[in-house]
């Protein structure tokens, strides 16, 4: 099967809508079209692999075989080395069935206090999978420090904890644009264009 996207219709295979914004803001300059994964009701699988790339990778192959088109998903979360590398691919569960980054945030700060070392980074994988159920991954970072009280209101998940290595604001601070230009998921967003929209 040829493996092209041009003049096909994408699936964002995420069912987070801060991703979802951000990958189809990533996606608007290229003219594709593309479906949400919760707008076409697929399910949300279980993410059972135990790095990005394996939690990308069945993310993607479960919605391009469910819809029969191919699927773009990304699978993301914030690493903290003096936390042994959590909350790590453990991001999103640390907010609880409830899905509250107020609490994921706390835990973090809970558990970095009196550690000198604030380093984080965020990581994203980006997965491209087809209907046949062959995968392809991209990974992108970003590196910067935590801070605490939380700020600024833009973004989602832990924006308001990270600034950027360089950088005063928090990704919470800066407006959708800025964030773009140096943000994890813009990186492997960079990569996947490359291989797959005539670099
Ligand atoms: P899908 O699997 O449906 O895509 P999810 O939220 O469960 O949604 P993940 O398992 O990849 O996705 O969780 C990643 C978490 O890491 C996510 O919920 C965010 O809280 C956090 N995260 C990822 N990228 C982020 C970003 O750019 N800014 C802030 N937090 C981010």
């Amino acid at each position: 099967m040829a493996r092209t996207l041009t003049g096909r219709r994408l699936v964002v295979a995420t069912h987070n809508r801060g991703k979802l914004k951000e990958i189809e803001e990533l996606l608007a300059p290229l003219g594709l079209a593309t479906a949400g994964a919760a707008a076409l009701g697929l399910p949300e699988p279980e993410e059972t692999g135990t790095t990005f790339e394996e939690n990308a990778a069945l993310k993607a192959r479960a919605a391009a075989q469910a819809s029969g088109l191919p699927a773009l998903a990304d699978d993301s979360g914030l690493v903290v080395p003096a936390l042994g590398g959590a909350p790590g691919i453990y991001s999103a569960r640390w907010a609880g069935p409830t899905k509250d980054f107020t609490v994921a945030m706390k835990q973090v700060e809970a558990q970095l206090r009196g550690e000198s070392d604030r380093r984080a980074a965020f990581v994203a994988v980006l997965a491209l999978g087809w209907p046949d159920g062959a995968v392809e991954t991209f990974r992108g970072e970003a590196h910067g420090s935590l801070v605490w009280p939380p700020r600024g209101d833009k973004g989602f998940g832990y924006d308001p904890i990270f600034v950027p290595e360089g950088g005063t604001l928090t990704f919470g601070e800066m407006a959708p644009a800025d964030k773009h230009k140096i943000s994890h998921r813009a990186r492997a967003f960079e990569k996947f264009r490359a291989a797959y929209l005539n670099g």
